[in-house]
């Protein structure tokens, strides 16, 4: 919030890294999972364009780790997600679209499969651990859940492939999307995969033991020199035009997968153990009457968007913007909205109410990039 600052306590968790972060001048913070995020550096315009053309170093801690180890970790892990698993071997992550016995979701963590019993869900911004606490003492699963001491560390732009290959060599080269392998640093093993919240590629470092972090940083910050490594974060137009979603803006327990966009990720048929198996099959069955949408909004630069901007046809309620912000590039304003089916089409021309000016703005086909 403009002008406000944070006040410190132990609850609003510090990251690993956060001394760095602060001498790499991070001017605005949010609070995710209960821990500081940093959000923005020099500006939001200079952090997007040196993001699309260079490599940055994220301090994207607190994307909290749920670990799920023991015999039954698969069972449990079933019952979480109209996403089939069983297909998903250790060195691969998926993206899981999690739910509650109405289809509400819950999260949309990356799922990473350590080993046929041994699962970390790496969460997006909601107390899921205690979700899966309570399911896995309820069942009385054979099952350890906890929050292990595992900070990831983004690695993001178009010269990260650069960067990662001369700390960690060739093999990161050869990783694929959504796949991992294991490094050695300061005598710990730590899980690097190809993956993260940007569009411009890049790696995710699950750094073990808060203490290895700093060094971490430090080691990637000084190879970085000749790629012109920064300090960076998940930038909200890039995040946009990519059509990432942000649980919490975009994605609410209100909200089940098929509004959200994630169809193509659930197979419920095939997923009968899983906790909304039966609210899903009858949204099958009768549809549903709203989904995410891109929009572009003309006219000036967009606020900020920290409350859901309504979106009107005449006198009509047609749905509400839930992230939006300009985009450099493209010099237009770019948004995502949960839009009402009736106008939901590609090339409808809506109003979105924004808190400073009212905007006519267009459904997109898709995403921006
Ligand atoms: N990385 C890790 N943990 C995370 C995030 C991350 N936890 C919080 C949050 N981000 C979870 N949300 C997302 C949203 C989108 C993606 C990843 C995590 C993502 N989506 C790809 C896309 O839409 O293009 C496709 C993924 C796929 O189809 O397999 O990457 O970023 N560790």
């Amino acid at each position: 919030m403009q002008g406000v600052n944070l006040h410190p306590s132990i609850r609003v968790r510090k990251t690993p890294f956060w001394d760095r972060v602060v001498e790499s001048g991070v001017q605005s913070c949010s609070v995710y999972n209960h821990m500081l995020l940093p959000v923005m550096f020099e500006s939001y315009e200079s952090d997007y364009y040196h993001l699309k053309e260079h490599v940055q170093i994220w301090d994207v801690s607190c994307e909290r780790q749920v670990e799920i180890r023991g015999p039954d970790a698969f069972k449990l892990i079933e019952i979480l997600t109209p996403r089939p698993i069983h297909s998903l071997t250790p060195g691969q992550c998926a993206y899981l679209p999690v739910v509650d016995q109405f289809g509400g979701m819950l999260n949309d963590p990356v799922l990473v499969v350590l080993a046929e019993d041994r699962y970390w869900l790496s969460l997006s911004d909601s107390d899921y651990l205690y979700w899966v606490l309570a399911i896995a003492a309820m069942k009385k699963f054979n099952v350890d859940v906890f929050e292990p001491d595992v900070s990831p560390l983004g690695v993001q732009g178009p010269k990260a492939d650069n960067l990662m290959v001369k700390v960690f060599g060739e093999k990161l080269q050869q990783l694929k999307f959504f796949q991992f392998l294991t490094v050695e640093f300061n005598h710990r093993t730590h899980i690097v995969s190809r993956s993260g919240y940007s569009k411009q590629g890049g790696f995710e470092i699950y750094v073990e033991g808060t203490q290895n972090g700093i060094p971490l940083w430090d080691v990637l910050m000084d190879a970085g020199i000749e790629f012109n490594v920064r300090a960076g974060s998940p930038n909200t137009p890039e995040r946009i035009e990519g059509g990432l979603l942000s649980y919490g803006s975009d994605i609410t327990r209100n909200d089940n997968p098929y509004e959200c966009g994630l169809g193509h990720y659930c197979d419920v048929a095939q997923t009968p153990n899983c906790i909304g198996y039966g609210a899903l099959m009858q949204i099958l069955e009768e549809g549903w009457s709203r989904e995410i949408r891109y929009l572009e909004i003309k006219g000036s630069k967009v606020p900020p968007c920290h409350t859901p901007w309504p979106i009107k046809v005449g006198n009509q309620d047609a749905g509400k913007v839930t992230s939006a912000a300009w985009s450099p590039e493209f010099n237009i304003n770019v948004a995502i909205a949960m839009v009402e089916k009736e106008f939901w089409d590609a090339g409808t021309e809506v109003e979105v109410v924004a808190p400073d000016q009212a905007r006519s703005a267009i459904i997109n086909e898709k995403s921006f990039v």
